[in-house]
């Protein structure tokens, strides 16, 4: 594997491009694969170029996205006490985005007085650059050491950071996008990188009623379709597809004894799509579907146990007023 770790920056800032992370498997690979298998899916990481993105800040505003706004009340309510948890520890926040809600345990360290290491790592070259200035403007003590990488295969880029000790983060109940065992996995890979004083800080969506759950992937003024069938409006711009996006319809299921929800894109007729750079027609049968996302949510016993397994001791947890979704801090056992 080819990992080029490319630095550019001052003594303010610094972004490491690690070129070799970001295109190990492209977008055409990846469709291919997904398009060919007979439940057909594709990668949820592929919602995101820059209308997908602004989609998504869409969907957080959305009355019926909870996740957002329950997750901003913990980070907002308790942000004194999670920095005073983490203390002068650098804080590496994985799929770090717009860092909206981060911000608030900024505000904490910037508080403190003292200069502190903010480390966001994302997929979005963009979303880095902007956010970075933008933050570099607002907090006199803050040093950014940003990392352009998709950590999800690989959470171990962080160590090209080269940090002495450190608080890693991951918001947004994005682990929910891993199915358990990958979960699993993916926290033991976490555990692999703590070193003894490093913590980690996992932001989980809690199993609830599907009376609650369904609505925020499947709200009223569509967004989250929009959001779901902007991967065909992809595949047409960027891989030549011909695709008719209106032919296909969003839907979302819940498990609520799995707590997990699950996306997909049901084609409404009989159909076969040319993709010109994958040089293939794909088939549908009317009612096919495309799965795109699936988003489990887990109890509060569950998370614990899953850290558990990875050698993760559960610190302490967070909960906003209606216990929708928790924050919970990590050490290694
Ligand atoms: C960013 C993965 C946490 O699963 O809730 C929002 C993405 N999908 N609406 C989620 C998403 C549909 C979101 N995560």
């Amino acid at each position: 594997m080819i990992t080029e770790s490319k630095v550019l920056g001052n003594e303010r800032f610094q972004v490491h491009e690690m070129d070799g992370e970001v295109h190990r498997r492209s977008f055409a690979q990846d469709v291919t694969i997904g398009l060919t298998a007979p439940q057909k899916w594709l990668p949820p990481k592929y919602f995101y170029d820059d209308r997908g993105s602004q989609l998504y800040e869409q969907i957080c505003a959305l009355p019926e996205y909870y996740l957002y706004r329950a997750e901003l009340d913990i980070l907002s309510t308790y942000a004194g006490e999670i920095h005073s948890e983490i203390g002068e520890l650098a804080l590496v926040e994985l799929g770090s985005g717009s860092a909206a809600k981060t911000r608030h345990l900024l505000a904490a360290y910037e508080r403190a007085g003292r200069t502190f290491r903010y480390c966001p790592v994302d997929i979005s070259r963009g979303l880095i650059l902007d956010t970075s200035n933008r933050l570099l403007e607002e907090y006199r003590h803050i040093k950014i050491h940003a990392m352009h990488a998709d950590f999800a295969q690989r959470p171990e880029v962080i160590q090209a950071l080269e940090l002495e000790t450190k608080a890693v983060a991951f918001l947004g109940s994005t682990l929910g996008n891993f199915t358990p065992a990958e979960s699993l996995e993916f926290l033991q890979r976490i555990a692999a990188i703590l070193g003894p004083d490093d913590l980690f800080l996992l932001g989980i969506d809690l199993k609830k009623s599907p009376a609650v759950v369904l609505p925020a992937y499947d709200d009223t003024q569509g967004v989250t379709a929009a959001f779901n069938l902007n991967i065909l409006h992809r595949i047409n711009s960027e891989l030549e597809g011909r695709f008719s996006p209106r032919s296909f319809q969003h839907i979302a299921l819940y498990d609520a004894e799995r707590g997990c929800i699950e996306m997909h894109l049901r084609s409404l007729i009989a159909q076969q799509v040319p993709i010109a750079k994958i040089g293939r027609t794909i088939s549908f049968a009317k009612e096919e579907t495309i799965h795109t996302e699936s988003s489990y949510k887990y109890s509060a016993d569950e998370i614990r146990d899953l850290a558990y397994h990875a050698n993760l001791i559960l610190r302490r947890t967070w909960f906003d007023a209606q216990q929708r979704f928790l924050v919970a801090l990590f050490r290694l056992g």
